[in-house]
């Protein structure tokens, strides 16, 4: 390769100021940022940027227009989320309702994919995680060590880049490796006393498949908040509720404190689940809380 010039690649990995590009010819080049790139939430793994040859490490120049862009996983241009749950840790489904949410902003997909399906207690998981989600994302059943589900999530994800998000130790990594089929990625535990993740994965890396496929694997994290908007506009990402907004009295309904709202009728119907529905109420809280910090 030339020294000096201009190739154009995707960062599949970063990694402390240091960069992995492949190329569109799909080379490998060890790349570093300068100037204004080098600043923190310039670059995300998955974007697409020109690099600067160079005799050791190449330089980053450029960065193209994103398709799509999350900070909580750090990645860029995904197609689609694959958000992991399994019985351990314990799930957390306002987790899931943010990542959702997230998709509906970024105008992605979403998988839920209830891992570990050889575990007592997925089955109660997979049954609550169908009610609660069914209507509004696909749910799957797989299971990392067994391969179970494996080849329904291949297919869901199929010609395409996703990445994986969830909770540290739900089998993130486990899951690339089950679809790699082979130990690419380092595997964690549980610890024993917290019932919690050690978080292995350390950084964002994204895994291609010979068919072209590719996948992040991501850092589990337990918490994260959606960029703030006005909370009126909330329940607009919640499109299971959409058919029973037309029962509402009220335009503009934020289905919490309003009297005849038809999707607080739906949920004492049990058409709309309870839990659901509650936790809606507590990230409204969260929502005007902010609101009100930042503006009130
Ligand atoms: N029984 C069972 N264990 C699994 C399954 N998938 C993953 N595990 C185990 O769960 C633990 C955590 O798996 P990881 O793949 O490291 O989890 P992760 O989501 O990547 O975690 P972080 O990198 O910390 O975010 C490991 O001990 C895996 O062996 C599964 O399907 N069944
Ligand atoms: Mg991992
Ligand atoms: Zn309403």
């Amino acid at each position: 390769m030339a020294i000096g010039t201009i190739r154009k690649g995707q960062i599949i990995k970063g990694v402390a100021g240091k960069y992995t590009v492949k190329t569109d010819d799909g080379e490998i080049l060890r790349c570093f940022a300068r100037g204004k790139l080098r600043e923190n939430g310039a670059l995300y793994v998955g974007d697409e940027v020109d690099v600067e040859v160079s005799a050791s490490e190449c330089v980053i120049k450029d960065v193209y227009p994103r398709s799509s862009m999350l900070v909580r996983p750090y990645v860029s241009n995904i197609d689609g989320i694959v958000i992991v749950v399994s019985p351990v840790p314990k799930p957390d489904f306002l987790l899931v309702d943010k990542l959702i949410i997230s998709c509906l902003q970024q105008g992605i997909d979403s998988v839920l994919c209830v891992n570990k399906c050889d575990l007592q207690g997925t089955d109660e998981l997979y049954a609550a995680a169908k009610k609660e989600y069914g209507e509004i994302t696909t749910v799957i059943l797989t299971c990392a060590e067994d391969g179970r589900g494996i080849d329904e999530l291949r297919q869901i994800i199929s010609g395409r880049y996703y990445c994986l998000a969830g909770q540290s130790a739900v089998g993130k990594s486990s899951l690339v490796n089950a679809l790699v089929g082979d130990k690419v990625m380092e595997t964690g535990e549980i610890g024993e006393k917290s019932g919690r993740g050690k978080h292995t994965t350390r950084h964002v890396e994204i895994v291609e498949f010979d068919d072209g496929t590719k996948i992040a694997d991501t850092c589990g994290f337990s918490m994260f908040e959606i960029p703030l908007f006005d909370p009126m506009f909330l329940s607009g990402y919640y499109i299971d509720f959409d058919k029973y907004r037309d029962n509402c009295r009220f335009r503009g309904c934020t289905h919490t404190v309003e009297e005849c709202c038809g999707v607080k009728e739906a949920v004492e119907l049990g058409q709309i689940p309870a839990e659901r529905y509650e936790r809606y109420l507590k990230l409204y809280e969260e929502f005007n809380k902010r609101w009100e910090k930042r503006y009130g």
